[in-house]
């Protein structure tokens, strides 16, 4: 394995390690931020069009009531959002949102439902609506809390393209943050997910409270995962009224994008998803993550609950930098 000095130096040559040490993230981390942006892009141009974004559309399939306490969720019943809660959609509703979404460009959609896990009687209606989005020929997520072993096989013989569950932060800061499911049970998920052959959609939410320490320790959780989740989403915080999480401080954009770059390196061959956050991000704090190495995001005027950018803004976003979709 190379020491952190050889790492910091890009070439064809270059061998990234296989288990990332803290050392050695923390030592790209902290680079020069040109250096760590070179390093990002070189990798970043190894494996991917660096002009080609792919784009996910979000349905929220079954909105609040959730009994998990998330402290930055607006769908958790354990705060005062006032967000109303609605039962899990029909199948032809699901689905013809999801033609929408194919109109509009989008080539992945992905599924969340406000739950703990899903219930037996679920099931079922959850394989229905697989049915049906595939049928569109899209790419599937869902995100749908915890799954046991034959819930995960169940969906993966439905179909079901990719699985999302986050570690949200570091395992040290995550007590701070959620009480009703630990950081080991959303590993045990993930386990779940990778064994039912499904891809792993994994990532976090930056904006919580927690140090730059604790955003590194969350990238090597999920770099060294017995295999990399193939889709990292880095959500920044989406304050909600009502949260605990309602007032907390706002992320610096240049750590922000020290972070994409470094899960760039660190998963060279995933997707980083550019997720939550967008709207209050500026055009060119987002041209900073896409350079660092982020090549997807969701598009459409809203994410599951919150805000994203209009149509309108993204498309002039990608003409000014001459992205296109994937
Ligand atoms: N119940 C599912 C679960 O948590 O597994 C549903 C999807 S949940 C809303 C998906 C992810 O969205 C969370 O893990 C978190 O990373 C992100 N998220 C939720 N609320 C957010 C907010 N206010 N700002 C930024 N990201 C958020
Ligand atoms: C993820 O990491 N981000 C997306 C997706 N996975 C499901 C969700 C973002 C939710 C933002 C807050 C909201 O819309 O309520
Ligand atoms: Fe429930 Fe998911 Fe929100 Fe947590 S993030 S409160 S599990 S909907």
């Amino acid at each position: 394995m190379l020491g952190v000095q050889d790492q910091t130096g890009v070439g064809a040559e270059t061998v990234l390690p296989r288990a990332w040490t803290k050392d050695q993230a923390w030592a790209l981390y902290q680079l020069p931020f040109n250096d760590l942006l070179f390093q990002a892009q070189s990798i970043h141009r190894r494996h991917f069009d660096p002009n080609r974004v792919q784009l996910s559309k979000l349905l929220n399939i079954k909105t609040g009531g959730c009994p998990e306490d998330c402290g930055y969720c607006s769908q958790s019943s354990h705060h005062a959002t006032g967000l109303p809660a609605s039962k899990l959609m029909e199948a032809d509703a699901v689905v013809a949102e999801a033609r929408k979404a194919k109109e509009g460009g989008a080539t992945r959609y992905c599924m969340g439902a406000a739950w703990r896990n899903p219930k037996p009687r679920d099931m079922d209606a959850l394989v229905a609506i697989l049915s049906g989005v595939k049928a569109l020929g899209l790419e599937t997520c869902m995100t749908l809390g915890m799954l046991d072993r034959e819930q995960a096989a169940r969906l993966s013989a439905a179909g079901l393209d990719y699985y999302n569950h986050n570690i949200d932060t570091s395992e040290s800061y995550y007590p701070n943050v959620i009480s009703t499911r630990t950081f080991t049970d959303r590993l045990e998920t993930l386990d779940h997910v990778r064994q039912s052959g499904m891809k792993v959609c994994c990532g976090g939410i930056l904006g919580l409270g927690e140090s730059e320490a604790d955003r590194v320790d969350m990238l090597i959780t999920l770099a060294n995962l017995p295999e990399p989740p193939e889709s990292v989403p880095v959500n920044m915080l989406i304050p909600i009224a009502g949260t605990p999480l309602a007032d907390a401080r706002r992320v610096d954009p240049l750590a922000f994008v020290r972070v994409i770059a470094l899960a760039r390196i660190m998963m060279p061959t995933s997707f980083v998803r550019l997720s939550a956050g967008r709207t209050a991000m500026t055009d060119e704090m987002q041209a900073l993550c896409f350079f660092a190495g982020a090549n997807s995001i969701f598009v459409g005027d809203t994410l599951l609950t919150a805000g994203n950018p209009e149509a309108a803004r993204d498309r002039n976003l990608f003409d000014r930098l001459g992205l296109e979709p994937l």
